[in-house]
């Protein structure tokens, strides 16, 4: 049952495309910060029937003016090239955004901020991948996507959340959390909290390369993740990258980090049973095969050296951000159950303990 009334989504669907006749509403409930809805809907002029509705997290997403006008410049930019590479106006190759009738970017609302996109047909996301192959696929993806936006004319991107991928202060953050122990959890998660405290300088490596001047701020996805991804139904290759809420300046390794995160290890990031939890060293192979496929003449000397020092990172930064969430009263991921984000946390610390055992950090 989606928690919106359906009267209500008809509304917000309304304000983009006017007039609809049938319209159907399911929601999602795959993502941990927005809400999302499949919305199939015959509208008068679209030039597809199934569409995806979203509301932006306005809490975790403030300048969501900024972050639409990211996307839009994002999206126009792979469209172009899309264009360029002699595709035509339903390329599935990319997201197709569609303005309000008043032209705006989306739609404000109590719920959130409103925006649309059309289905790609025949393709899907999945939560995992399961052999190397789709590994490798997927990094390529992940690789060209940084490379396609790699001549984004304009202004630097707006960071969408500011210090998203500073490691360094959400250790801080976490170390804060710990010690105010607003909700009397700390006792609980003692073990937990000192494990990543003790893997604090693997995690930072990145970073410290970064402000050393080795390695350069580029475009990033920022969330590179197996399940942002859309696969194509009929010939199993990648076909789109989505969710572009984080995309905006980063490091090409924060990206090669979060294929790592998600791929490694073929278990979910709140896998319980840690025994489960390991990082394979084929799927580590064909992520760097794939992502140096794409990138291995762009990135710099120092990033080839510290690629595997990007998962590190990603899963212990997420892990900390878990841990400083069910600190706080899980007021950022959403979760399913009490204790969610303690498991997600212990599930990503084990995952960064295994990738030190079996990777060549
Ligand atoms: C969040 O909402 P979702 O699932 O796209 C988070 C990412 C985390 C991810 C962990 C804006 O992404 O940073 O890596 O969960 N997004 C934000 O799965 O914080
Ligand atoms: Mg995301």
């Amino acid at each position: 049952m989606p928690d919106i009334p359906e009267s209500r989504l008809y509304e917000v669907f309304s304000a983009f495309l006017p007039g609809a006749g049938i319209f159907r509403a399911a929601q999602y409930f795959g993502g941990h910060i927005n809400r999302t809805f499949f919305v199939e809907a015959a509208a008068p002029g679209a030039r597809s029937s199934r569409f995806v509705l979203q509301s932006i997290n306005k809490h975790v997403f403030p300048n969501y003016l900024g972050l639409m006008d990211n996307v839009f410049r994002i999206s126009d930019h792979l469209a172009r090239k899309s264009r360029e590479a002699g595709n035509g106006p339903d390329a599935r190759d990319h997201l197709h955004f569609i303005r309000t009738a008043d032209g705006a970017p989306g739609l404000d609302g109590p719920e959130g901020y409103w925006r649309l996109y059309r289905c790609i047909d025949r393709a899907k996301g999945r939560p995992q991948a399961e052999t190397p192959d789709e590994a490798r696929e997927a990094a390529r993806a992940f690789g060209r996507f940084q490379l396609l936006l790699s001549d984004l004319p304009g202004p630097r991107l707006v960071e969408t959340i500011p210090r998203f991928h500073d490691t360094r202060n959400r250790f801080e953050r976490l170390e804060a959390a710990f010690a105010a122990d607003a909700e009397g959890r700390a006792a609980g998660c003692r073990a937990e909290y000192e494990g990543f405290l003790e893997l604090r300088s693997a995690a930072l490596r990145l970073q410290e390369a970064h402000e050393a001047g080795l390695v350069p701020e580029r475009i990033a996805h920022n969330d590179a993740k197996f399940s942002n991804l859309l696969i194509d139904d009929a010939t199993g290759r990648a076909l789109c990258v989505i969710d572009l809420d984080t995309c905006m300046p980063g490091l090409s390794l924060h990206d090669f980090g979060d294929l790592m995160r998600s791929m490694c290890c073929d278990r979910p990031e709140d896998e319980e049973d840690l025994s489960l939890v390991v990082a394979r060293r084929e799927m580590y192979d064909a992520l760097a095969e794939g992502f140096l496929g794409e990138l291995g003449d762009v990135l710099t000397p120092e990033e080839r050296r510290i690629l595997p020092y990007g998962g590190l990172a990603m899963t212990l930064e997420v892990g900390v951000r878990f841990l400083t969430d069910h600190l706080d009263g899980d007021h950022y991921f959403r979760i399913a159950r009490p204790g969610h984000n303690l498991v997600r946390a212990r599930s990503q610390l084990a995952l960064a303990r295994s990738m030190l055992e079996h990777l060549p950090v």
